[in-house]
């Protein structure tokens, strides 16, 4: 167990789990989105271009749920931590909500997208948006009909990944929070952490698909585990 006092560079990747308690649903549970929906007809570019209305249906609907969810606990502790710690701190998330800022925490990094921004493929401009994509609004920008979610769906490049892999390089700890490790290149983040000698700690509900790459494995509900943690993190106790 290596003490606080080694530890200045951390990574924290979170998954749809950080989010559940606060109403979202997440995709491979029982009640998952994947349950209701198959991926390749609502995650991918193909499917937009087979049946727009269906996949901007579906991202107005995860939209709505973002705007009526409130960040949890596990949210606050990360923001608190995000406030106080001292060296470098960078929240990768999987998740297209914005509850890790609402909570407060700044150096935040949406990987696969946000549900709050629609992409325009016509000028390239990005907007922030609360509203519905399935009407076809003018883009404020061109005023072309070309407006998208601003979300990487299956196949296509997550985003910043340079920016992901310099601080996973740079990184003594990293840190999964609720995710399944089903979906790369995030689930390879352990891998690539460990290689460049950082501890890793796994926070999540039931073990992950790569949790054999943790070194230590703390499983329970995020609104409990990451507030310890943070706890812990801030109180130089051992992590
Ligand atoms: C790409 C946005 C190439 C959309 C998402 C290598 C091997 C195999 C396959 C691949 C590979 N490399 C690439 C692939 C293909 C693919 C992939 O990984 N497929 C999988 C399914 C096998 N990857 C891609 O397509 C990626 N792109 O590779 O591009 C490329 C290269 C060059 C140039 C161009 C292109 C892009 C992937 C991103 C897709 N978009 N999201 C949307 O949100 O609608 S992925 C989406 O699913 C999420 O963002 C997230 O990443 C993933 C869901 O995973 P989790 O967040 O972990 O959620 P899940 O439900 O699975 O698990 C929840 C966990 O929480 C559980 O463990 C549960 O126990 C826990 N939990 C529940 N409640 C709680 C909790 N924990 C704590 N507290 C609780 N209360």
């Amino acid at each position: 167990m290596r003490d606080m006092a080694q530890i200045r560079n951390i990574v924290i990747l979170s998954g749809a789990g950080i989010s559940a308690e606060s109403g979202l649903r997440t995709f491979r549970a029982d009640d998952g989105l994947w349950d209701d929906h198959r991926v390749e007809d609502v995650a991918t570019p193909e499917a937009f271009r087979r049946d727009p209305d269906l996949v901007q249906r579906f991202y107005d609907e995860r939209r709505a749920n973002i705007m009526a969810a409130q960040p949890n606990a596990a949210h606050h502790a990360l923001a608190r931590l995000d406030r106080e710690w001292p060296a470098e701190l960078l929240i990768v998330t999987q998740n297209i909500d914005d509850l890790h800022e609402r909570a407060g925490a700044g150096r935040v990094l949406h990987m696969h997208g946000e549900g709050l921004s629609a992409w325009c493929s016509a000028c390239d401009a990005r907007h922030h948006w609360t509203g519905t994509l399935r009407d076809k609004p003018p883009c404020p920008a061109c005023g072309a009909r070309a407006l998208r979610p601003d979300i990487v769906w299956f196949g296509e490049m997550p985003y910043r990944m340079d920016e992901i892999f310099a601080a996973l390089s740079r990184a003594d700890l990293f840190v999964s929070i609720g995710t399944s490790g089903a979906v790369y290149p995030a689930a390879g983040f352990v891998e690539q952490a460990k290689s460049c000698g950082a501890r890793t700690l796994e926070l999540n509900l039931e073990r992950s698909q790569g949790s054999h790459w943790f070194d230590e494995t703390r499983l329970g509900p995020a609104s409990e585990r990451v507030p310890e943690w943070v706890e812990d993190a801030l109180g130089g106790r051992p992590c």
